[in-house]
C-alpha cells in the first residue's frame, strides 16, 4: 500500500548509526504514514540485516544491490522502488539530524516542490569542518551557480538532503554521477517551487566517510554532463565562434586603418579602434545568439554594452598581463604565452559577462 511519505537513505557499511536513526526518525515522524527505504551496497558490516531486524519495530526496508555500487545511483533506485507522494532524500550517518525532516516537510505542505536542507542560509552551517574543505564545498557551489543557472534559486545545490513532492520530478531521466544526486534531481526535475530550510551539517557519528578525491572529479565530470543536456556547453562554444569573429573585425579594421585610412603612423590609435568595434560586434552578435533567451528588454541594452565592455576591456588587459608574464617573466614561447593568455581571457570575459552582464 503506498505511503504518503517515502525517505530514501543511501548506505555503505554504516550499521553503526542505524539504529540511532531509526529510532530518531520514528520520534520526529510518528505518526505520520512514513516508511523509509534504504538501499545497501552489499554492506558488509551487517547493515542490511540489523534494518531487517529493526523493520519489526518501525516501519522500514532495504534493497540490497549487489552488481551496483554508488551513492548517486542507490538515491535513484530508492526513489523509483518507493512510491509515497513526498520522497526524502537523506543520509544515514546522522550528519542529517532527523529533526530537520519535518522543517522540509512543513516547506511541502506550504506549497513548494523542493525543499533543500542548506548548510548555506542563514541558521545552517556545519560542524567542524577545516578550512580545505569548507572551500572545496563553496568553490564546487560557486561552479554550479556559474556554469547552470538553473541553480541560481538555491544556495547549497550540493545538499545531500533534501524532499520533493515526486509528482513533480514528472518522468524526468536521470543519469547519475558521483555523489551530487540534488543536481540531477534539480535539473533534470525543472521544479518551480524551491525553497530552503537551515540545518546545521553535524559531524559523522560512527563509520567511515566514504567521500574521496576521485568524487571531486566526478563532480567535474558531472557538471559538464549537465552543462551539455542543459545547453550551457553549447552556449559556451556560440561565445567562442563570436569571440573568433572578433578577431578577424579586430584585424580586418586594423588593416584597413593603416593601409587605406591614413593613420599608418599612428597604429595605436588603429589598434584601439580596432579593439573596440570587434567589443561592439562581439557584443550585438552575443546579444542575439548566444544570450538571445537571457536578454532583458529596453533600456538595459546600453548597460549590457557598457557592462561587456568594461569586462572584455578588463579580460584585454589579463591577456595582455599573462602574455608579459609567461613570456618576459618566464621565457615561455612567445606564441605559447599568447594562447594561454587568450584562453584565460575568454574564460574570464564568459563567466563575467554570463554572471553579470546576461544573467
Ligand atoms: N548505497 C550506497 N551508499 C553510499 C555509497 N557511498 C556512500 N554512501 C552513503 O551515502 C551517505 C553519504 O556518504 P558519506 O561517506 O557520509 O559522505 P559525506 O557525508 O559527504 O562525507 P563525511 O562528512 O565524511 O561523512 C552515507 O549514508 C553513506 O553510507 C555507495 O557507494 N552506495
Ligand atoms: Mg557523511
Amino acid at each position: 500500500m503506498s505511503k504518503s511519505i517515502s525517505i530514501v537513505i543511501p548506505t555503505y557499511n554504516e550499521r553503526e548509526n542505524i539504529a540511532d536513526l531509526a529510532e530518531r526518525i520514528h520520534h520526529a515522524l510518528s505518526p505520520r504514514d512514513y516508511e523509509v527505504v534504504f538501499v545497501d551496497d552489499n554492506s558488509k558490516d551487517g547493515t542490511a540485516e540489523l534494518i531487517n531486524d529493526l523493520a519489526a519495530r518501525y516501519p522500514l526496508r532495504v534493497i540490497v544491490r549487489k552488481e551496483e555500487r554508488g551513492l548517486a545511483t542507490a538515491v535513484i533506485h530508492g526513489i523509483e522502488h518507493s512510491d509515497g507522494e513526498t520522497v526524502v532524500v537523506m543520509d544515514a550517518d546522522l550528519q542529517h539530524p532527523p529533526e530537520v525532516i519535518t522543517d522540509l516537510l512543513g516547506a511541502i505542505e506550504k506549497g513548494a516542490d523542493i525543499v533543500i536542507a542548506s548548510r548555506y542560509v542563514k541558521g545552517g552551517g556545519m560542524k567542524e569542518w577545516g578550512l580545505i574543505r569548507k572551500i572545496i564545498s563553496k568553490g564546487a557551489i560557486v561552479l554550479a551557480h556559474l556554469l547552470l543557472p538553473a541553480t541560481r534559486s538555491v544556495k547549497d545545490p550540493m545538499s545531500g538532503f533534501f524532499a520533493f513532492k515526486r509528482q513533480a520530478l514528472g518522468k524526468a531521466r536521470l543519469s547519475p554521477r558521483g555523489y551530487k544526486i540534488l543536481l540531477e534531481i534539480m535539473i533534470e526535475g525543472k521544479f518551480k517551487n524551491t525553497a530552503e530550510v537551515p540545518f546545521i551539517f553535524e559531524s559523522r557519528r560512527g563509520g567511515e566517510s566514504k567521500l574521496n578525491a576521485k568524487q571531486q572529479v566526478e563532480y567535474l565530470k558531472h557538471l559538464f554532463s549537465l552543462m551539455r543536456r542543459t545547453g550551457e556547453l553549447w552556449r559556451f562554444i556560440k561565445f567562442c565562434l563570436v569571440g573568433a569573429s572578433g578577431v578577424g573585425v579586430n584585424i580586418g579594421i586594423f588593416a584597413l586603418l593603416t593601409r587605406l585610412g591614413g593613420i599608418g603612423e599612428k597604429d595605436f590609435l588603429a589598434l584601439a579602434i580596432a579593439i573596440e568595434a570587434s567589443i561592439i560586434t562581439n557584443f550585438i552578435l552575443n546579444e542575439f545568439f548566444t544570450f538571445r533567451d537571457r536578454r532583458a528588454p529596453g533600456a538595459s541594452f546600453l548597460l549590457r554594452l557598457l557592462k561587456f565592455n568594461v569586462i572584455c576591456a578588463a579580460g584585454a588587459a589579463i591577456q595582455a598581463g599573462i602574455y608579459g608574464g609567461l613570456y618576459h617573466g618566464l621565457g615561455l614561447y612567445d606564441l605559447v604565452s599568447d594562447f594561454i593568455g587568450i584562453i584565460i581571457a575568454t574564460l574570464w570575459n564568459y563567466v563575467l559577462n554570463q554572471w553579470l552582464t546576461w544573467k
